[in-house]
């Protein structure tokens, strides 16, 4: 069994009630849902929290290092293009993740080009939509079950 953490950054608390060009119509509550169920159907856990702040964010990486999660999925939202302090975060308690996107950011501003998080990423979802989220899901159990712990 595996313990997954979903993290979500600033204004993604807003998915489905605007801008559905970009991010689509559900919200962060059907993502939140959907993985849940996915995670609890294969037998692990998922925790999801979603934070405006970003001190609340480099704070849960850090206690999901220090509780045992194995692996976290991160839409970092603005902080994408931002935060050397988010991701420092990951570093500093080794916890691996996923990134993703659910607009293509290479197609957008030229400052949404950059993330602070996909060098440091075992992969990235970039560009697909909502379902970039069960994508991620999928990806992260899969790259769990080929490494072994311990
Ligand atoms: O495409 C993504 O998932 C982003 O991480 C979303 C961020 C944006 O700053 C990144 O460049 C790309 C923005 C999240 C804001 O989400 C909203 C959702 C609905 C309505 C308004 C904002």
């Amino acid at each position: 069994m595996a313990s997954l953490l979903l993290l979500n950054g600033p204004n993604l608390n807003l998915l489905g009630t605007r801008e559905p060009q970009h991010y689509g119509s559900m919200t962060l509550a059907d993502v939140e849902a959907r993985l849940g169920e996915l995670a609890r159907a294969d037998g692990h856990t998922l925790e999801s929290f979603q934070s405006n702040a970003e001190y609340a964010l480099i704070d849960r990486v850090q206690a999901a290092g220090q509780s045992g999660v194995d692996m976290a999925i991160i839409n970092p939202g603005g902080l994408t293009h931002t935060s050397v302090a988010l991701r420092d975060a990951f570093a500093g308690v080794k916890l691996p993740f996923i990134e993703i996107h659910i607009s293509n950011i290479h197609r957008r501003e030229p400052f949404r080009h950059h993330s602070y998080f996909s060098d440091v990423a075992v992969g990235s979802i970039i560009g697909l939509g909502p379902i970039g989220y069960e994508l991620a899901y999928r990806a992260a159990v899969a790259h769990l079950a080929g490494r072994p712990k311990g």
